[in-house]
C-alpha cells in the first residue's frame, strides 16, 4: 500500500513539473513587466484632517499583445483597502476586467483582464489598475508585492497561444509623509508666505510644494492658480476649509 501511495505520490508531482513546464513558458522578447507607481513617489497623510485617499498605481509593460491577466496583490503596512479604480487604465475598455477582494481580511486582492470579444490587449506601457487605500498613520512604509490568490492565480500574463509566464514584478516599498494641507513651504503653519510659494512655482519658476500634493488646496487633482485662489480665499475672506490634496 505505501508503495502504491508513493508511485501515486510520484506520477502526480512529474504531472505537475509537466503542467508548469508547459504552461509558464519563457516571456518573448524583451522582459514584460508589472510595477507601482504614485503620483509623487510616496503616500500622503494630511494634518490633522486624519487618511485622505491614496492611490498606488498598477502598470505594467508588454511588447507582445496578451490575451489574459490574472494579477494577485498583497499589502502591508498601515493603511486601510478602499477599492480598486480602473480610471485611466489601460484595460478599462474590457468588458471583463474582474476584481476579487473576498482575501481583504488577509490584505490581499486580485484583479484581472481579459478580453473576451475584443482583440487582446496590444503591445504598450500604462496602468493596470488603481489600488486606493486609506492611510492610517502619519509614518511608517507601505508595501505591495505579488502573491498567490485561490484557487490557482499567480502573476500571470497570457499570450494568445495560451502560454502563461510571469511578467518581471518589481515590489513597491513607499514611505509615507505628512502634511498640512495649504503648507507649500513646509514650515507646518499655513500663512500668505504659502501663497507667494505657490505664485512663484505656478509662474516665476520657483521649487515646488513641499511635498507637491500640499498645494493642490481644492483637492481637484491638479495644482494651478485656482489653488492660489481658493488658499487667499481661505486666508484672507473666511473661505471654505484647506482640502487633502489628491494624488492620483
Ligand atoms: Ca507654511
Ligand atoms: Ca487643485
Amino acid at each position: 500500500m505505501k508503495g502504491v501511495r508513493l508511485v501515486l505520490s510520484l506520477i502526480f508531482f512529474l504531472g505537475l513539473i509537466l503542467l508548469f513546464s508547459s504552461t509558464y513558458a519563457q516571456d518573448p522578447g524583451a522582459p514584460d513587466t508589472v510595477y507601482f507607481t504614485t503620483k509623487y513617489n510616496g503616500l500622503f497623510y494630511p494634518l490633522p484632517s486624519g487618511p485622505g485617499l491614496a492611490f498606488i498605481h498598477i502598470n505594467f509593460f508588454n511588447d507582445d499583445s496578451v490575451a489574459g491577466i490574472s494579477a494577485p496583490f498583497i499589502f502591508s503596512g498601515p493603511l486601510a483597502y478602499d477599492s480598486v479604480s480602473f480610471r485611466d487604465s489601460r484595460v478599462d475598455s474590457l468588458e471583463y476586467h474582474p476584481v476579487n477582494d473576498s482575501l481583504i481580511s488577509q490584505k490581499k486582492v486580485l484583479v484581472g483582464a481579459i478580453p473576451v470579444k475584443e482583440e487582446n490587449i496590444p503591445p504598450g506601457r500604462g496602468y493596470l489598475t488603481t489600488l486606493c487605500f486609506r492611510i492610517t498613520s502619519d509614518t511608517g512604509t507601505v508595501t505591495v508585492d505579488t502573491s498567490f490568490f485561490p484557487p490557482n492565480n499567480r502573476l500571470t500574463f497570457v499570450t494568445s497561444e495560451p502560454k502563461g509566464y510571469t511578467p518581471v514584478f518589481v515590489k513597491a516599498v513607499i514611505p509615507i509623509t505628512a502634511y498640512k494641507p495649504g503648507d507649500a513651504n513646509h514650515d507646518m503653519s499655513v500663512s500668505v508666505t504659502d501663497v507667494i510659494h505657490l505664485i512663484n512655482y505656478l509662474f516665476k519658476g520657483g521649487p515646488p510644494p513641499d511635498p507637491i500634493v500640499s498645494g493642490d488646496v481644492n483637492g481637484d487633482c491638479k495644482l494651478d492658480v485656482t489653488d492660489v485662489i481658493y488658499l487667499i480665499n481661505y486666508l484672507f475672506k473666511g473661505g471654505p476649509a484647506l482640502k487633502p490634496g489628491c494624488a492620483w
